[in-house]
């Protein structure tokens, strides 16, 4: 740990404003270039923190940068995650504002809800497999709070992923009646094909990266509890959106999710 703990509160602050009050800022590695990993994940918790004490709710959690395409748009190669609260959520068909965002980029990503817990170290995708409940489709609305969406690990793994609004619909199905690795998406945006991709990328296949979940949040001592919705990481590199714009991600055997942006 490198910073302190009031510098921590105060970093935590100084980015939930950024997401409430829609006015981007640098990264905090620019003023902070000591910081460490713990910092940053102490940072993102604070801010989980400040949320759950107005008393909003945890709706979930996320794995982030899970795929090659994700990876190499944002310059980064370790997979991080983040929270997500009730007030992400948007139902599919939902109209999302953008005056309530910075710069939304959206992204096609496979959810998975369990229905028992699942603890790290050593969790593999048959310990997920057997844990999941049931899968259904999400597409993720990012939107960093760093200008440009210019960051490193450390300042977005803070900015809690640049988590902001996600969206659910389509159907859930058993992960015994899916081929998960194969599993196909489709992204049109306005009515045009603007990206594809199959489950494989993300990470080999998407159990894997909620057993990532549950060895990093075994590393400090919580896992993950029985009844959670956590969605694995963009299958495609993110694609920006502005007021007008229509998503339709259409998932092999999940049905579709889809949103207007005005
Ligand atoms: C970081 C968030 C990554 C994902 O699914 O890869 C993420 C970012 O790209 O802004 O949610
Ligand atoms: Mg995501």
């Amino acid at each position: 740990m490198a910073l302190t703990q009031d510098v921590i509160e105060q970093l935590a602050e100084h980015l939930e404003n950024a997401e409430l009050q829609i006015a981007d800022v640098t990264k905090i590695t620019d003023d902070y270039p000591d910081m460490d990993w713990k910092d940053a994940y102490d940072i993102q918790y604070a801010i989980r923190r400040r949320k759950l004490g107005r008393g909003q709710k945890l709706s979930g959690l996320k794995m982030g940068l899970t795929s090659h395409a994700k990876m190499k748009q944002m310059g980064v190669e370790v997979p991080i995650f983040g929270f997500l609260m009730d007030y992400f959520a948007r139902p599919d068909g939902a109209e999302i504002k953008v005056s309530e965002l910075i710069h939304p980029k959206i992204e096609a990503e496979i959810a998975f809800v369990t229905k028992a817990p699942l603890y790290g170290p050593g969790c593999h995708i048959g310990n997920v497999l057997a844990a999941t409940d049931f899968v259904l489709p999400a597409v993720e609305v990012l939107d960093s709070r760093y200008r440009d969406f210019k960051f490193d690990l450390k300042s977005v793994v803070a900015d809690n992923g640049s988590s902001a609004r996600y969206v659910t619909g389509g159907r859930s199905r058993s992960v015994d009646e899916l081929d998960l690795k194969n599993l196909g998406v489709v992204i049109e945006k306005n009515g045009r094909v603007v990206s594809t991709a199959a489950g494989s990328s993300v990470l080999g296949h998407p159990a894997a990266s909620v057993a990532m979940l549950a060895n990093m949040l075994g590393e400090r001592g919580e896992h993950i509890p029985a009844g959670t919705f956590i969605m694995t990481g963009g299958m495609t590199e993110a694609i920006a959106v502005e007021a007008g714009d229509h998503i339709v991600a259409r998932y092999q055997d999940l049905g579709q999710v889809s949103m207007k942006f005005i």
